[in-house]
């Protein structure tokens, strides 16, 4: 069963952002990889601006120093070492990832429409747990999801995205999904009815058992992505990510960094869910994926349970025009 569900890491075409290709791609194959959709130098930079918000967290992180990096310092992580809460979806380097137009020339091209509202969610960052095992985050088979209720939400309804900064290679480890697998939405509520009608239909999640066919026809696969490359995804298609064997036994920089990102119409969200984006920016409070509802990931049960009350949470972002208009 395990090694059915083993990614395959595979090299992928990278498209340019909004081309006809890179829709096409993600049509067929329920994801894509977008080229450059930061310069190479600003991924550096967005690294930068990432430890600046872990240092700015005042637990004691020093970014040369990874023997401050034990989870007593570290920002509370959920599956996958996705770190989704305590002020990180207004940090300098989210905002600053958000402004590079290919991010928004792909997801307009998604949408046919150039309003559109970003998502405050969080990052991934998986530190190197050669020196410590339990850093060590979780393996694909263990959380093949998808992001999108399978009655609360029929059809299509989202692309996630999600921007790597740091190199990648099978060792290190990454996104996993099962290409195709959005075409197979629709049965979920059939094979699985129980399931689903146990989860609360404003809850975007649904979690597959792992002897599932679905997980294993065709086999998982990691895709390869550069510094800078964004990847996109529909939320029907079936996904999670995966820790690589890391044979090289890095121990003194994280392994993995990304950004996650997403953005919706305008048109898709109220009234009452814009000013409580506003609000969200006034108090940098971050969210889900979904920009069309309102979703404050400070109330994750594991954001909840942490010792928030220690996190320095970064200051409200200064936003420009441009940003302004992702808020909505
Ligand atoms: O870190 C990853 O690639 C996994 C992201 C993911 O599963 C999600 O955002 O739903």
């Amino acid at each position: 069963m395990a090694e059915r569900l083993e990614p395959v890491y595979t090299h992928v075409p990278r498209l340019v952002a909004g081309s006809t290709q890179m829709l096409d791609h993600l049509q067929r194959h329920g994801f894509v990889v977008v080229a450059d959709a930061l310069p190479r130098d600003a991924a550096a930079t967005a690294m930068s601006k990432l430890w600046d918000y872990l240092e700015q967290l005042g637990t004691g992180i020093d970014r040369t120093v990874p023997d401050t990096w034990g989870d007593e310092s570290w920002p509370t992580a959920v599956h996958g070492g996705i770190l989704p809460g305590h002020g990180i979806g207004h940090s300098e380097a989210q905002w600053y990832i958000r402004s590079f137009r290919a991010i928004k020339d792909a997801f307009a091209a998604v949408w046919h429409d150039e309003e559109l509202l970003v998502s405050f969610d969080g990052v991934s960052l998986w530190r190197p747990w050669a020196r410590n095992e339990e850093w060590r985050t979780n393996r694909a088979a263990s959380w093949f999801h998808i992001d999108q209720h399978p009655i609360g939400r029929p059809g299509f309804q989202c692309v996630q995205g999600l921007v790597n900064l740091l190199p990648m290679n099978a060792d290190t480890g990454g996104n996993v999904v099962i290409p195709g697998s959005h075409r197979h939405f629709e049965s979920i509520v059939d094979r699985y009815s129980e399931r689903v009608n146990r989860v609360p239909t404003s809850i975007d999640h649904f979690r597959f058992p792992n002897d599932d066919p679905l997980l294993g026809d065709p086999a998982p696969i990691m895709a390869h992505m550069e510094p800078g490359d964004l990847l996109l995804w529909d939320s029907r298609t079936i996904h999670c990510s995966h820790a690589g064997p890391q044979r090289d036994g890095i121990d003194d920089r994280l392994l993995r960094a990304v950004s996650l990102i997403c953005m919706m119409p305008k048109a898709r969200s109220n009234h009452s869910v814009i000013a409580k984006r506003r609000h969200a920016v006034e108090n940098v409070i971050s969210t889900t994926n979904w920009s069309d509802v309102w979703v404050n990931a400070d109330t994750f049960p594991d954001i909840v349970a942490s010792d928030s009350s220690k996190y320095t949470r970064p200051t409200p972002p200064v936003l420009s025009e441009y940003q302004r208009s992702l808020v909505g």
